[in-house]
Formats: structure tokens, C-alpha cells, sequence
């Protein structure tokens, strides 16, 4: 089961650490230190230290309420990030991106992955990401960022997602990307309540009925909040735990803030399952 991104080839059987590199100004409360493309690319270099095997770049913040940034402002803020990285470290990029240009752009200075929190819904996204000839990471969710949290609600989430993901499956195959190229993402936090997250998370053996590799994000989520009651910065331990449960779970890919926590707990399933076969 092995994914080919930009030339850099990895086994989705196994699983594998995403580190999160925003470039949004809003990203830090240092008051965006890090969009300097230097700062960024530091940032990059410990992450792919730590073990990550995958940068996932980010200039449009996704963030609930968050306001819309123009085409132009992500191209200036992903670009210089996504080229420095290309230049220097042997990783996979993946872009958080849903426009178009951006996926252009970006593939053609050595991104590997189109991770769309949109699911290509944008018109012309398909095309585009067809025509980049990298995998893309079809992610589910319920309405639009800024107010998927007002009021989500499924007749059955664990088939809502799947289906959604089945349909958009469809709709980007028949533009064009292989379905060798795609993995799929249940989206937590993006228009789910906690009780929706964590019937996805107890059965995600059942979105791998669908062929795909899996991707996960609930690093940091809100979802851990109302478990642990904990603060977005006191969220590690339940973010790890909730990293190893998908990766005891199958999941090929972790996208997670804390590279090096998350590579440990990973590696300890991985020895596990090693063991056992
Ligand atoms: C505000 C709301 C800020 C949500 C940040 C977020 C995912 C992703 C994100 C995910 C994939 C966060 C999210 N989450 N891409 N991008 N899967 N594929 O908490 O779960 O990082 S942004």
C-alpha cells in the first residue's frame, strides 16, 4: 500500500507524524513570528528532526469565525514557505489549501499533497488538483468554517461521512485524480459535536471499508477540552492518547502540533503490531 508524493515514496500501511506549520498571521500569540518564511523553515527543520514525515502548510486560517484571506495573501504566505522547504529538507509537503491557484502553484514548487479541509468543493479545486498530479486529502465536513460549530447535525454521523466522502470521491475521479491518490479524513471538529467525534473515532475501522488510506487531525481539538477539561495548551496527553487510539485503529497519517510526543506513542503502536504478526 505505498503513495507516491512528488517523488517521495511512503508505505500507508504503516503511520506516519504530520507536523502543523501555520503561516497565518494570527497563528501565534507572539504575534506571528513565525510567517517570516526563515522562521518557518526552522520551525520545519525541528519537526522533520523530531520524526515528522510529513509538513502540512498552512496560510488560511480555518479557524471558526476566522476572516477570509484573498487568493494573493495565501500565495505570499505559502510560497516562499513551501519553496524553502522543497530546497532544503527531505520531507513531504502537504498544502492546507482550498483554492485552486494555490494548489497550482504550490505542486509546481514541490508540494506533495493537497490537503483541501474543503474536500475540493471550490470550483475548479478537482481540475486543479488533477492536473498537479499529486495525492489529495479529501477531508469531511459540515458547512463552512466560520459556522459549522452553530449547530451540527446527522441523521447518522458515521454514514453521513462516509457517503459525503464516497460523493466527493466521485465527483474529483471523474476529474481526473487517480484513486490511487487519494486518502480520506473524517474531518473532527469540523462541524461535529463531541459526541459525533468520538463515534467516528470509536469506528474509523469502518471508513477503511472505503480503501483509502486515513488521515486524522484532533491535535489540540476541542473534543479533548470537553473530556479533560483542560486548556488548548494543556492538551498533550490527550492529543497523544488520541493519536495512539488512531493509529491502534489503522490511521496512515497524524496530523498533530507535538511531532516528537506523537512519533513516540506512534512508534510503540507500530512496535506492537510488529510484534504481533
Ligand atoms: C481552528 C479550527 C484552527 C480548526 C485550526 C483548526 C484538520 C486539517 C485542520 C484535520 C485535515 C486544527 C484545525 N484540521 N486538515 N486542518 N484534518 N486533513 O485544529 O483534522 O488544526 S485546522
Amino acid at each position: 500500500m505505498e503513495m507516491n508524493f512528488a517523488g517521495r515514496v511512503l508505505d500507508m500501511s504503516r503511520c506516519h507524524v504530520m507536523g502543523i506549520l501555520n503561516v497565518t498571521p494570527d497563528s501565534f500569540s507572539d504575534g506571528g513570528k513565525f510567517n517570516a518564511p526563515d522562521a518557518a523553515l526552522a520551525r520545519a527543520r525541528q519537526m522533520v528532526a523530531d520524526g515528522a514525515a510529513f509538513i502540512d502548510v498552512g496560510g488560511e486560517s480555518t479557524r471558526p469565525g476566522a476572516s477570509e484571506v484573498s487568493v494573493q495573501e495565501e500565495l505570499d504566505r505559502v510560497c516562499p514557505v513551501v519553496e524553502a522547504i522543497a530546497r532544503e529538507l527531505d520531507v513531504v509537503i502537504s498544502v492546507d489549501t482550498s483554492a485552486p491557484a494555490v494548489m497550482t502553484e504550490t505542486a509546481s514548487l514541490g508540494a506533495g499533497l493537497i490537503n483541501d479541509v474543503r474536500a475540493l468543493q471550490r470550483p475548479g479545486a478537482p481540475e486543479a488538483a488533477a492536473a498537479a498530479g499529486i495525492p489529495v486529502c479529501l477531508m469531511h465536513i459540515q458547512g463552512e468554517p466560520d459556522s459549522m460549530q452553530d449547530n451540527p447535525r446527522y441523521r447518522n454521523v458515521r454514514r453521513d461521512v462516509s457517503s459525503f466522502l464516497t460523493e466527493r470521491m466521485r465527483v474529483v475521479e471523474a476529474a481526473g485524480v487517480k484513486p490511487e491518490d487519494i486518502i480520506l479524513d473524517p474531518g473532527f471538529g469540523f462541524g461535529k459535536r463531541v459526541e459525533h467525534n468520538l463515534a467516528l473515532l470509536a469506528s474509523l475501522e469502518q471508513l477503511h471499508i472505503l480503501g483509502h488510506p486515513l488521515l486524522v487531525g484532533m491535535s489540540r481539538k476541542s473534543m479533548l477540552g470537553h473530556i479533560t477539561g483542560r486548556e488548548v495548551n494543556e492538551r498533550l496527553p490527550a492529543s497523544v492518547a488520541a493519536a495512539t487510539i488512531a493509529a491502534m485503529k489503522g490511521a496512515s497519517v497524524i496530523r498533530v502540533h507535538d511531532v516528537r510526543e506523537t512519533v513516540d506513542a506512534v512508534s510503540v503502536v507500530a512496535a506492537m503490531k510488529e510484534a504481533g504478526r
